[in-house]
C-alpha cells in the first residue's frame, strides 16, 4: 500500500507540473530547455493525452480546422551520400534506382496537381558537387520548378540535399517557395555517425542561404537513431533559433541493405509526443504528419498530436517511391487526398483551399523577409 501511495503521490506531482507547463504554453509563453525536455519525457498515458489535448488546442487556435496537403515527387533516387539510416545510401547495391525523364516528371506533376494537393515537393538524392552531372541535374530541377509554376497555381518545395548557394538562388528565381533540408540531429557526434562524411555546418549554412534567397525552409529530425531526450530538446531549440517555417519529426524505419537494418523498430509514440511538443514550442509553424512513416493507418494519431500538414501524398501508377517506406500504401491509392479525407473528418479537420495555403505563404514571407535572413548568413 505504501509503495502504491508513494507512486501515486509522485504521479500527482508530475501531473501538476505538467499542467503548469501546458498552461504556460497555452498562454503563448516561450518554453525553455527544461520544460521542453520535461514534456518530451512524458510516459504516463493520461499525461500524454493532456499533452496532445493542449497541442490540438494550440493548433486549432492558429490554423482552425484547415489542413494543408503536400504531394511528394521523388524523381531521382541516385545519391552520392552514405547516410546510415537511409535505403538510398550509395553503398546500398540491393536497390533498384531510377531517374525519371523530363516527360515522366511532367506526367507525374500533372497527376499529383490534379489530385488536389496544395504543394509539390520535388525531391532527389544528393549529387556530389563539381560534377558535370550535378549541373545537369540542378538545371533539370529548376526546369521542373518552372514547369509546376507554369502549369498550375501550386507552390513548390525543393529537397535536393545540400547544394551550392548559386543553385539555391536559381531555384528561388525559378519560383520555389520552400527549401527542405533536415539536419536529423543537432548532436554533432550523432550527425557524423549517421550522415557520415557530410559537413554539419554546410548543411546548416545551406538553410540560411535558402532563407536569404527568399525561400521558406523546412527543418527536420529523426527519432530512434540513438538520440537522447536532451538531444531532441536541443533539436527543437535549434529549429526555433533557425526560425524554420515548417518543422518535422519522423520515426526511423530500419532499411534492408543498410548498417542500421537490424535496429529495433520503434513504436511511434515518441514521434507523436515530439509533434505535440513542436506545436507547443512553435505554435505558428507548419508541422507535418507524414504518410511516409506510418501510412494511412498512422495519420489520425499524428493529426491528433497537433500536426497541420499531411505530407508524402502520392498518386499510384507513376513508378515513384517513398523514402522511409518505399512502397507503403502507394499503389493501393491510400496516399491520395481522396483517401485521407475521411481521416481528416474523423479528426474534426478538413483540407484547406489552395488560396488559403497561398495566403499563409505570403503572410509568412512578409513576416520574415529575405533581407533579415541575409544578415544571418556568415
Ligand atoms: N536526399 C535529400 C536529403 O537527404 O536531404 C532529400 C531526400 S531524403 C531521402 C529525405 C529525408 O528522408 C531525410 O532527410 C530523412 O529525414 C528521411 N529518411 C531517410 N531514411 C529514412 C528512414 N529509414 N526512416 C525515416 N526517415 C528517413
Ligand atoms: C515526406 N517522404 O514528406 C517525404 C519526404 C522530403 N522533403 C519529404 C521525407 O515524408
Ligand atoms: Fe542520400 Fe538523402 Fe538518403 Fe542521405 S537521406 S542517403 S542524402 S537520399
Amino acid at each position: 500500500i505504501s509503495i502504491d501511495y508513494g507512486y501515486r503521490m509522485k504521479q500527482m506531482k508530475k501531473t501538476k507540473k505538467l499542467k503548469d507547463v501546458l498552461k504556460r504554453a497555452l498562454l503563448n509563453q516561450s518554453l525553455g530547455f527544461e520544460e521542453i525536455s520535461f514534456l518530451l519525457s512524458q510516459r504516463d498515458a493520461g499525461n500524454i493525452e493532456l499533452l496532445f489535448d493542449a497541442a490540438r488546442c494550440v493548433r486549432n487556435r492558429f490554423f482552425g480546422t484547415r489542413v494543408f496537403l503536400y504531394g511528394f515527387l521523388y524523381f531521382n533516387t541516385d545519391c552520392c551520400n552514405d547516410c546510415t539510416f537511409c535505403k538510398y545510401r550509395t553503398s546500398n547495391t540491393t536497390l533498384r534506382r531510377y531517374r525519371k525523364s523530363s516527360a515522366e516528371v511532367q506526367d507525374a506533376v500533372s497527376a499529383i496537381v490534379e489530385s488536389g494537393v496544395h504543394l509539390v515537393d520535388l525531391t532527389m538524392g544528393e549529387i556530389s558537387s563539381n560534377q558535370h552531372e550535378a549541373e545537369i541535374e540542378y538545371k533539370r530541377l529548376s526546369a521542373f520548378v518552372r514547369l509546376v509554376r507554369k502549369e498550375s497555381n501550386v507552390p513548390v518545395m525543393v529537397s535536393p540535399g545540400v547544394v551550392p548557394c548559386s543553385v539555391l538562388q536559381e531555384l528561388a528565381a525559378a519560383g520555389a517557395s520552400w527549401y527542405a533540408c533536415y539536419q536529423e540531429t543537432y548532436n554533432r557526434a550523432l550527425f557524423s555517425k549517421t550522415r557520415i562524411r557530410q559537413s554539419f555546418s554546410a548543411r546548416v549554412r545551406a538553410k540560411r542561404q535558402a532563407q536569404a534567397s527568399g525561400m521558406l525552409i523546412e527543418e527536420g529530425m529523426l527519432i530512434g537513431i540513438g538520440e537522447t531526450i536532451d538531444d531532441l530538446t536541443e533539436n527543437i531549440i535549434a529549429m526555433r533559433d533557425l526560425e524554420a517555417d515548417q518543422v518535422r519529426v519522423m520515426t526511423f524505419i530500419p532499411q534492408k541493405g543498410t548498417p542500421m537494418a537490424r535496429w529495433e523498430p520503434q513504436d511511434h509514440l515518441q514521434e507523436l509526443i515530439t509533434i505535440a511538443v513542436l506545436r507547443l514550442a512553435m505554435p505558428d509553424r507548419l508541422i507535418p504528419a507524414s504518410l511516409d512513416v506510418g501510412g494511412l493507418d498512422g495519420l489520425q494519431r499524428r493529426l491528433n498530436s497537433g500536426a497541420n500538414v499531411v505530407t508524402s501524398l502520392m498518386v499510384p501508377s507513376q513508378g515513384l517511391a517513398g523514402v522511409a517506406n518505399q512502397k507503403l500504401d502507394i499503389e493501393q491509392a491510400r496516399r491520395t487526398p481522396d483517401a485521407i479525407r475521411p481521416v481528416l473528418t474523423s479528426c474534426g479537420l478538413e483540407a484547406a483551399t489552395l488560396d488559403e495555403y497561398r495566403n499563409w505563404l505570403s503572410i509568412r514571407k512578409e513576416k520574415y523577409p529575405a533581407a533579415l535572413c541575409a544578415e544571418k548568413v556568415a
